[in-house]
């Protein structure tokens, strides 16, 4: 029996026409872009998978919550709102609003880690790990090894490997740990999700040595869902328990509103404990603004409010997987290299595997983002060497084992005809693969160098 896939739960009221280009545009787009799909115009591209941050479809619910916009300057009645369901559905007793969510974990990584301070994760985040090494810190890696492998089909495989955060701990003694960052699901090891179980074990141990866990929950959403259908004893639970159950294995979290929250901009800090919120409302003043806007307008924070509450309805969380699968099931059975399981917010290429004839200094992810771009106008994100940039210390390029190009499926905007023309681009290219060449870098920014550096091919 074929497998059958969910259709979207939700009609199209507002339509929004999108380019189609010759392929002869957009080799001069994409060499004017530097080889760098950061650096097209969105008016070039035709199935735009950069990323799902910012870039969902807001309900008819949300836009009339846009309506309701409360512009004063303090205390809004739509911050109100939000800061009661951020209670209601994360649990979490303070919360203070940001722009996005690296206004966030800005707040966060000044006040909690001193110069000389250790911040293990599971797994690094690119502007998660540039805060915590602003203020001094030094990220370490303490998710399973199997999140390293990109052929490991493992249920999740986001979770912390326990014996490396206690050899961490006895180490370097708790009182160096500010607090360990868990994200819930992991974006750069292709949208893995952290198991309940792991979660409390985390927590525990946390515990015992008096260590905060933060979570970042920019996709809890997502692993609430995975919790659901992987994890015994959670198949009858809903998702809005299971991200509640989740969060009381945290002392607060970060957040990306852009992602799970379904809105196009704004972020949050979520806290228990009471003197970090009274530093946090000393400090968002310096960078966002008041405490009950974070440098958010009344009705971003009234649709993010709305978003929550839709974000955790089975439909809507089911079929955003769903399209994920098909995706990636189009794509395995064509033989085409990616990485697995599939995650929750994207399909990811390995292009390790996919052109294993381009040494990774010559950026094999970077040089297959920008020859998809090419052969169908589908703009996808680099996600390796680039993006893992050059260790503070030595100055040397990290070489992380994964080496990926991540098709990244915004909430609620495409169809699937739309991932059947992501999906037959990728198989065309998969048969020239070889003709495919690597890149050299030609401009490298000093921070976050993904975002704007330059490239050409390699002769
Ligand atoms: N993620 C993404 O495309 C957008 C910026 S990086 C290209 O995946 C996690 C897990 C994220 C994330 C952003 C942030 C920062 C924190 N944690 O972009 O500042 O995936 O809202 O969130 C992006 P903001």
């Amino acid at each position: 029996m074929e497998k059958s896939y969910v259709a979207e739960p939700y009609k199209i009221k507002v339509v929004e026409p999108i380019a189609v280009t010759t392929r002869a545009e957009r080799e001069k787009f994409m060499a004017e872009a530097g080889y760098n799909t950061f650096l097209l115009r969105s008016d070039q591209c035709y199935i735009d998978l950069l990323t799902d941050s910012g870039t969902s479809a807001m309900s008819d619910n949300q836009w009339a919550g846009m309506m309701m916009g409360d512009e004063a300057y303090a205390g809004s009645r739509n911050f109100l709102h939000l800061q009661d369901v951020v209670r209601e559905y994360y649990g979490f007793k303070h919360i203070v609003p940001t722009h996005q969510g690296r206004g966030a974990e800005n707040l966060l990584s000044s006040i909690c880690i001193k110069p000389g301070d250790y911040v293990p994760g599971n797994m690094y985040f690119t502007t998660t790990r540039a805060h915590q090494e602003r203020n001094g810190g030094k990220f370490v890696d303490i998710i399973i090894d199997d999140a390293h492998d990109s052929q490991k089909d493992v249920a999740f495989k986001g979770d912390v490997d326990l014996k490396k955060l206690q050899k961490l701990i006895d180490e370097v003694g708790a009182d160096k740990i500010p607090y360990v960052c868990l994200a819930v699901t992991v974006n750069l090891a292709g949208g893995q999700p952290v198991s309940m179980g792991n979660m409390r074990a985390v927590h525990e141990l946390c515990s015992k040595h008096k260590i905060k866990v933060m979570f970042d929950a920019t996709r809890c959403v997502e692993n609430a869902y995975f919790i659901k259908i992987r994890e015994k004893g959670y198949e009858n639970r809903t998702i809005r328990e299971i991200l509640k159950e989740m969060m009381s294995y945290a002392d607060g979290c970060t957040m990306s509103g852009k992602k799970d929250c379904l809105v196009n901009i704004g972020g949050f800090l979520c806290m228990n404990d009471d003197d970090l919120y009274q530093r946090a409302t000393e400090l968002v003043v310096l960078y966002e603004g008041m405490p009950s806007y974070g440098g958010l307008a009344g009705r971003d924070m009234e649709a993010m409010a709305r978003g929550i509450v839709e974000s955790v309805d089975y439909n809507y969380i089911h079929h955003r997987v769903s399209q994920c699968v098909y995706l990636a099931d189009k794509l395995t059975s064509a033989g085409v290299p990616v990485v697995k399981p599939t995650g929750g917010h994207a399909v990811f290429l390995d292009a390790r595997a996919f052109l294993d004839h381009i040494p990774q200094d010559q950026f094999p992810a970077q040089a297959l983002a920008a020859e998809l771009y090419i052969e169908s106008g589908v703009r996808s994100m680099e996600r390796g060497i680039v993006s893992a940039g050059r260790n503070k210390e030595t100055g040397e390029n990290y070489h992380p084992k994964l080496e990926l190009v991540r098709l990244t499926i915004p909430r609620r905007v495409y169809t699937y005809s739309h991932l059947d023309v992501v999906a037959n681009a990728c198989i065309e290219m998969f048969r020239h693969r070889r003709e495919i060449k690597g890149l050299e870098m030609v401009y490298e920014p000093k921070l976050l160098r993904f975002f704007t550096a330059r490239f050409k091919p390699l002769a």
